[in-house]
């Protein structure tokens, strides 16, 4: 009875201190659903942050920095990249259903351009993206729950939003389910994109980025991870025979569709479109929508290089879209007899010339009420994300084209600064600006409708600019 008894009161007390250690780590980790605050862990690729360990939802703080960086599109091409933390694609954000993500979107003074975010794991308008318009050397904060479980993309939505996805503005963020996600050996964050250079393929030096060639959807370069062999020899992923890889593939776009495939391994189970309801089993090749996202996951039979491929090929062998696994272990001759190899990577050669690039054909306006009109159109989708609706602009970043002395002073000038772009010291009704305004790769037709809108819009002179008037100073410029 005694001994009985004096047990029992042992494992009451043991109890006890169990109940206790569980209290103390659930206050380190301040995982409070309604106080409780987390500091998001990002990654960049191709590392992923390591699973959420909570087994409830809370409030999590992500910090993204928007960095405008000069970096290796490929091997002696240099590139101005926009990104989301400082690399492409952006950092890999990794929360749980339910969580409360309080977004801080930072973009840094150094930058040049106004940016935003619309994360596809929103729901809310714009993902997010008229919460977050940022000027240079300001921040924005919004919130959302993360009511859906998924991966999903995210990316800039600045107009002209082709240029800043174009530029690397994407990354993806995983919510998640409840159950969290089985176990694996290794996780992998890969993301495609395309890029728009105006020298061809292989044209050395810093390119700069060509809108003809991403309104015609003819990319110069197509690479996984943000450049031409970010993902090969020493910087190859890596397994062993026996080991689980789940990788998580996104494609930024901003315009291809990407076929995911890696050479010689059969995917296992394939979450298509980052549905982790519904995942399907052994699959070859998996699409990946521009905008979207896929988890594929498979066990290493055998040791070798793996290659990673957008299977529309040429992107693969010709433009970038390349990547490594390299599994070490014991050969299995019963799975595959052959002998293994390391495949360096060799691009086919640079001799990819682009026929005759894109040009936008705007319909012809057939009077200045027209012309107006047209032109409301064409500042919406290139001029408003810098110069703002109501034409003020942003103090000590862009100048207000409202009653600008500037603008009405000299139309000549006007048409010189949209037609060329813009990038002096500057004084617009008493204030000094000193950025820089990109040169648009527009009609003449249509910087003579945003000219002749702006012209008669928010109190300015109302005058008209012709196309013919467009015309006449471009020829004149050469
Ligand atoms: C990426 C931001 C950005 C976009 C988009 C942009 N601008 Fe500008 N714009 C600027 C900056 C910055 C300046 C001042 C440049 C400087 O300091 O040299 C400027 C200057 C100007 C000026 C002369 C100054 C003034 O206020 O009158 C005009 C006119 C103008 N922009 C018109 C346009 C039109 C029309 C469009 C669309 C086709 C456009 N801009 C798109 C950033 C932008
Ligand atoms: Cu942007």
């Amino acid at each position: 009875m005694r001994v009985r008894s004096f047990g029992s009161g042992a494992a009451m007390a043991a109890l006890l201190i169990a109940g206790a250690a569980f209290a103390a780590s659930r206050e380190d980790n301040l995982n409070d659903p309604i106080t409780g605050q987390e500091n998001a862990v990002l990654a960049d690729a191709p590392n992923v942050p390591p699973p959420v360990q909570r087994d409830h939802a809370t409030k999590i703080v992500v910090h993204l920095e928007v960095r405008e960086l000069e970096g290796r599109l490929a091997d002696a091409v240099r590139y101005t990249f926009w990104t989301f933390g400082g690399h492409v694609p952006g950092k890999f954000i990794r929360i749980r259903e339910g969580d409360l993500v309080e977004m801080h979107l930072d973009n840094h003074p150094d930058n040049k351009m106004p940016h935003n975010i619309d994360l596809h794991a929103v729901n809310g308008p714009g993902g997010g993206a008229a919460a977050s318009l940022t000027a240079p050397g300001h921040s924005s904060v919004f919130s959302f729950k993360a009511l859906n479980p998924g991966l999903y993309v995210y990316h800039c939505a600045t107009a002209p939003v082709a240029m800043h996805i174009g530029n690397g503005m994407y990354g993806m963020i995983l919510v998640e389910p409840k159950e969290g996600l089985p176990k694996v050996d290794h996780e992998y964050y890969v993301m495609q994109g395309d890029f728009y250079t105006q020298g061809a393929n292989g044209d050395q030096g810093l390119q700069p980025f060509s809108m003809a060639k991403v309104i015609d959807e003819k990319p110069e370069y197509v690479v996984f991870n943000g450049s031409v062999g970010s993902t090969v020899g020493d910087k190859a992923l890596t397994a062993k025979v026996g080991e689980t890889v789940r990788l998580f593939v996104g494609d930024g776009g901003p315009n291809l569709v990407s076929s995911f495939h890696v050479i010689g391994q059969i995917f296992d189970v394939v979450y298509p479109e980052g549905n982790l309801a519904a995942p399907t089993r052994n699959v070859q090749t998996t699409m990946i929508p521009a905008g979207g996202a896929a988890i594929v996951q498979f066990q290493m039979s055998v040791p070798g290089t793996f290659i990673i491929v957008d299977h529309s090929i040429e992107r693969a062998f010709n433009r970038g879209a390349l990547a490594q696994l390299k599994v070490s272990g014991e050969e299995n001759k019963l799975v595959y007899s052959g002998k293994t190899f390391d495949l360096v990577y060799q691009p086919e050669g640079t001799g990819i010339r682009v026929a005759g690039q894109g040009q936008i054909v705007a319909p012809a306006a057939q009077s200045k009420a027209e012309r107006i009109e047209l032109g409301a159109g064409v500042f919406a989708n290139n001029c408003q994300a810098c110069h703002q609706a109501d034409g003020e602009g942003v103090p000590d970043a862009f100048p207000p084209l409202a009653k600008s002395d500037y603008l009405n002073g000299d139309k000549i000038r006007a048409i010189k600064t949209v037609t060329g772009g813009l990038e002096t010291k500057l004084t617009v009704n008493g204030h000094d600006f000193n950025g820089v305004m990109p040169a648009w790769s527009l009609s003449d037709e249509d910087i003579a409708d945003v000219l002749t809108y702006v012209y008669n819009t928010w109190g300015n002179s109302g005058q008209e600019v012709t196309p013919e008037e467009v015309r006449a100073y471009r020829i004149k410029a050469q």
